[in-house]
């Protein structure tokens, strides 16, 4: 049976290449799609097969792109490489798109998630010519069933001036009801309190709402997300992890928070992952979850029962984790909300929540500001993402990261990162295999020792020390946080030295 049960709705079927008509050369458009989950499937090839033939006759065909986070490489990455991006926000990881920008060619406006939706209601980054969303079914009045990702979609579908829907079959139709879309959200100075006092509370509706009038396209695909696989943690995730581990418990111990913890947000990659694993088999149980992203892990925690619910903005599966959800859909129906990303990471309700962050980084000073997202402070390697909106207001942020990077030949522990995303004033705790930096209530020289102390590789230990010590003998006028400007940043010369660029 057909997924598209509008009748205005089916008249408006397609195929992609017919709607990729709609968009034209120097569009704003609007894309689904959030952590590889639920972005569109089949326009983004149609659209990069016009630009590649605009470019053959010599005409300029590109758009900016708007998302909710990263994608794919059948979507970012077709359109990066028929060179059809001109701008994009708020949030990438393409390799081949990556390049671009750090080429120069795509400018990049790396946003905070959680603002990227207001930012466009407030009018800066300019009118949205067309949303192309995925979904997983068109209800017979009009609405839609979300997909595997909510991101900023609720956004695109109300402003875009056109709208091209992609109705995925290969989601399963047993989505419908996993989704809590908030429509209460008003412009300063009409805001009022967002009423969710618990993660898994719903304040909104199951469904996304869009002007049928504004539809001028329904593309029907059969397609799967991009599902990466995560490998096993290695030692220095496990180690991370334990670190982790044993810091929460010293946080219970010292009454500082309940058995069950507080809300987790957990970043994505291997060493969250280890963390996450490390939660599982460990005393904690009734825990939950506010965070942007459902991993493998976090369906294990579910089933074992140590997690008893988790809301985010999308799922961010394996191939093995995405089959094992849908096989067992139902069992996680009233156990997992997605939301929008304005909401998953809404600073008041992180802050209300009670959140505990832990994302990884690029690299981390001694005195405890984070670089997430710049390599040499120059070179882009994703973004801020959701990193920011959760560091900022959570009860207790985490920043995890090996101690080396590039094979052990430069330390992510440096004298002062070489771009900050993350001051000292939010930071809380670092950790790497080595041990974990507790800086909270800590002055600046205070944070240096402890943080050289326990988080550095043995190698760079002594330099490190050596640094402060002469930063602190050489500027006596200059001793809050001590610093010799140009050693502090010729640090960063390693990475060339590694032949990396
Ligand atoms: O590059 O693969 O080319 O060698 O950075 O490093 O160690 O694999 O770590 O995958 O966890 O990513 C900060 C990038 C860490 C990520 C970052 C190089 C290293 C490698 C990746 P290669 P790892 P991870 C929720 C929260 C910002 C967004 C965020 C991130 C590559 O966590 O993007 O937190 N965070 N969102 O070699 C030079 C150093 C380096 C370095 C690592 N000191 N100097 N290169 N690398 N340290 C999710 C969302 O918001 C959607």
């Amino acid at each position: 049976m057909s997924r598209v049960t509008s009748p205005v709705l089916t008249s408006k079927i397609m195929t992609a290449d017919a709607a990729a008509s709609f968009i034209h050369p120097g569009d704003n458009v609007g894309f689904s799609g959030f952590t590889g989950a639920g972005y569109p499937k089949a326009l983004p090839e149609a659209l990069a097969s016009r630009m590649e033939q605009a470019h053959r006759g010599g005409e300029d065909f590109r758009i900016s792109l708007w998302t909710g986070a990263s994608t794919a490489p059948d979507a970012d990455g077709l359109l990066a490489r028929a060179h059809g991006i001109s701008s994009r926000l708020p949030y990438n990881s393409d390799p081949t798109l990556r390049g671009l920008i750090n080429a120069g060619e795509v400018a990049y406006i790396d946003e905070h998630l959680s603002q990227s939706a207001q930012r466009m209601w407030f009018g800066f980054y300019g009118r949205l010519d067309v949303a192309v969303v995925e979904v997983t079914a068109v209800m017979p009045d009009g609405l839609l069933v979300p997909s595997t990702s909510v991101g900023n979609n609720k956004t695109w579908l109300d402003q875009a001036e056109r709208v091209i829907l992609e109705v995925n079959e290969w989601q399963p139709r047993a989505l419908e009801g996993f989704h809590d879309i908030y429509y209460g959200t008003a412009l300063p100075p009409h805001r009022r309190p967002i009423q969710l006092t618990e993660p898994l509370q719903r304040i909104g509706e199951p469904y996304l709402r869009v002007d049928p009038a504004k539809v001028v396209a329904v593309v029907q695909t059969n397609s799967p997300d991009r599902n990466s696989d995560f490998s096993e943690p290695d030692a220095v995730s496990r180690a991370i992890a334990g670190h982790v581990l044993d810091f929460l418990r010293h946080e219970v111990a010292a009454d500082r928070m309940p058995a069950s913890l507080l809300p987790l947000q957990s970043g994505v990659g291997n060493v969250a992952n280890a963390v996450l694993a490390g939660l599982d088999g460990s005393e904690f149980t009734g825990l939950t979850a506010f965070t942007e992203v459902i991993q493998d892990s976090m369906l294990d925690l579910l089933d074992s029962g140590t997690l008893k619910a988790a809301s985010a903005t999308s799922f961010g599966l394996s191939d093995r984790g995405a089959r094992r959800f849908m096989q067992d859909i139902d069992s996680y129906k009233g156990k997992i909300v997605l939301r929008s990303e304005e909401i998953s990471n809404h600073p008041e309700l992180i802050r209300r929540l009670g959140v505990i962050a832990m994302n990884g980084m690029i690299e981390a000073d001694i005195y405890g500001n984070v670089n997430s997202t710049h390599v040499m402070g120059s070179a882009i390697m994703n973004g801020v993402g959701g990193s920011g909106d959760f560091t900022r207001n959570a009860f207790l942020n985490f920043f995890l990261s090996p101690s080396t990077a590039k094979g052990g030949a430069i330390s992510t522990i440096v004298p002062m990162v070489s771009h900050v995303d993350h001051t000292e004033h939010d930071v809380h705790v670092i950790v790497t295999e080595h041990g974990l930096a507790d800086l909270r209530g800590l002055s600046p020289r205070a944070r240096s020792a402890v943080v050289i102390d326990r988080c550095v590789d043995p190698r760079f230990r002594d330099r490190l020390h050596d640094y402060c010590e002469r930063a602190w003998s050489e500027r006596p006028s200059h001793r809050h946080t001590p610093h010799l400007l140009d050693e502090a940043l010729s640090w960063h010369q390693r990475y060339l030295d590694t032949g990396a660029m």
